[in-house]
């Protein structure tokens, strides 16, 4: 048997540059104000680095609109600015992923104006260009070639009145999709991804990687999804595709055979289930190390999605976390997170942001860094930063958020005070206000106006305040990072669920390779009883716990404070 890989050990910590931090004073973060940060990486001890996109881009989709993959986009800098990042964060040991968008390109990409110039264009079939519905007025609303909604709201595609035909955006449309069914295409991403890795880089993360494979019938026709919306919904066309795992494989093959040593390869597959994570993530297929499920992070949605959040029904969340942790255990691996640019703030949707603001952040932190697989932290959920909690609808930059809105309103489907309220709860910029480093004006982030506003709680939560206290959030992810490097049950024991019907109760056990470990971590604001497992509770050694006083064990019954973790060793 292969030694288990180095990134069985490590932590990754996401940072997204627009609100990491900003040196030039234009209210954007940069490459420059990355270089300013670094002893706070080096400080927490993560192993590794991701990038949200800095490449050349119009910014429709805060860079996830790529329009030169060669280039950095000036609001972050220059290429040599990022050699030097790359450098300085090499030097302090620290890996380097970049995230990697090619399911679709900005509509501003050479590839995409070319494509778009005519129909015998040599890129024309670089992406999906379709007629108008037969019968039907083109341009006119409902002659769009499938009835497919985009995940930004209104349809998937867009008429172009030059050639008369529409072309496909699964997001904004101005990021049209690349059709991967074209070798050229391939070839072209795969000679970018080779260039990025001579270049230093020292892996991916790849953006919407489970959607690049499209359902295409052998007439070259793409069928109308079904759904009673506005829209029909695409998934069965577009997510986990035919030839999916052909792609990745192929690509694996291309990029990365003969240099994968020390590299990282994370796809982000919305819509996969266990199985499908399983074969992206078995080392004998050569396509994936890992993937971020959403399974988890649906579970609180209602019928309206993000915008519609439930309360969390911790049952189902163990359960969910539990497949997954079962069905990669021999074979794949796992992507552990709470939070991305992606989500809302996990304190703020799993926990109390309130009262109980530190317990609750180090409890959810304690519960996710304990589970087998990697670990990745977002910028600021180490310091327990909350959501926005922004209360006007023009507080939003966020391209989902706004149109979304926009949609609400024009179908009459949600009042002024009820959007106001999904957006609060379920908008992705509640992950992007700045990263909150001192009390002072914009939080330390900037000294111009910032891009979107800083949360006012930054004047009690902030990095330096977390530095400062040896109980705080930092400190207690920085012990979370520490224990995976050390524990090898930690990176590698078996996981089983302990009272898994247990309402509040998060509980379960790490074991083999080792002395064993139990966790537990209550998802609530009163407080709870669980039974120790896997060994004698009385004799236990404990590991980590979130409150200054040791947890009330007598014998194997423990009892948990408001959002107490404990973690145990058996001795
Ligand atoms: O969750 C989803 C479907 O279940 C979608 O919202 C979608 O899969 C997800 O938002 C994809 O995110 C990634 O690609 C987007 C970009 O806006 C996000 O920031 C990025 O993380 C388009 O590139």
């Amino acid at each position: 048997n292969d030694p288990p890989a180095w990134w069985t050990g490590a932590v990754v910590y996401q940072i997204y540059p627009r609100s990491f931090q900003d040196s030039d004073g234009d209210g954007v973060g940069d490459l420059r104000g990355v270089l300013q940060r670094i002893d706070h990486l080096v400080a927490l001890g993560v192993d590794v680095v991701w990038f949200s996109p800095i490449y050349r881009s119009p910014q429709d989709d805060n860079g996830y609109d790529i329009s030169d993959y060669r280039d950095v986009d000036p609001i972050f800098g220059t290429l040599a600015d990022l050699d030097e990042v790359v450098a300085a964060l090499h030097e302090r040991g620290i890996k380097v992923v970049m995230d990697l968008v090619v399911n679709h390109t900005s509509d501003e990409h050479p590839w995409f104006i070319e494509s778009r110039s005519s129909k015998d264009n040599p890129k024309r079939d670089w992406y999906w260009w379709r007629p108008p519905r037969e019968g039907m007025e083109p341009g006119s609303p409902g002659a769009e070639s499938t009835n497919w909604g985009s995940y930004f709201s209104g349809p998937a595609w867009e008429f172009d009145r030059a050639t008369g035909e529409y072309y496909l955006h699964l997001f904004s449309r101005k990021q049209p999709d690349l059709n991967w069914e074209n070798p050229e295409v391939r070839t072209a991403i795969y000679d970018m991804m080779r260039w990025w890795l001579d270049r230093g880089i020292d892996g991916f993360r790849m953006d919407v990687i489970n959607l690049i494979s499209k359902t295409v019938g052998d007439d070259g026709s793409l069928a109308d999804g079904v759904g009673d919306g506005l829209y029909g919904d695409n998934r069965a066309h577009t997510v986990n595709g035919p030839r999916l795992h052909e792609f990745l494989h192929e690509m694996h093959r291309e990029v990365f055979e003969g240099r994968r040593d020390g590299l990282l390869l994370v796809g982000e597959t919305p819509g996969a289930t266990v199985e499908d994570g399983r074969l992206f993530t078995d080392p004998a297929r050569e396509e994936l190390d890992m993937v971020f499920t959403f399974e988890h992070m649906h579970l609180d949605h209602g019928p309206g999605g993000r915008f519609d959040l439930r309360p969390l029904d911790l049952r189902a969340l163990k359960a969910t976390m539990a497949r997954w942790q079962a069905g990669l255990f021999d074979a794949g691996w796992n992507a552990l997170y709470w939070c991305n640019h992606d989500q809302p703030r996990i304190v703020s949707r799993f926990g109390d942001d309130g009262a109980y603001r530190r317990e609750s952040a180090t409890m959810l932190a304690t519960v996710l860094h304990l589970h087998r697989g990697t670990p990745y932290v977002y910028q600021g959920e180490e310091l327990g930063m909350t959501d926005a909690h922004f209360d006007e609808l023009t507080d939003y930059r966020d391209i989902e958020s706004i149109r979304f809105a926009a949609e609400a309103r024009a179908h009459g489907r949600l009042t002024d005070e009820q959007l106001v309220e999904a957006l609060a709860a379920g908008s992705r910029d509640n992950a992007r206000t700045p990263v909150q480093w001192d009390a002072g004006p914009s939080a330390g982030f900037t000294s111009g106006e910032p891009w979107i506003g800083v949360n006012p709680n930054h004047v009690s939560v902030n990095a330096e305040a977390e530095r400062a206290d040896p109980a705080s959030v930092f400190h207690h992810y920085r012990r979370l990072i520490r224990l995976r490097h050390e524990d090898r049950v930690v990176r590698l024991g078996d996981f089983a669920l302990v009272e898994p019907e247990h309402p509040h109760v998060y509980a379960f056990t790490r074991s083999g390779g080792g002395p064993s470990l139990f966790v537990a971590g209550n998802f609530s604001g009163e407080p709870q009883q669980v039974t120790v497992a896997g060994m004698n509770g009385a004799r236990a050694e404990l590991v980590l716990g979130n409150y200054a006083d040791p947890p009330g064990l007598e014998g194997a019954a423990l009892s948990l404070r408001p959002w107490e973790a404990v973690v145990l060793r058996a001795a």
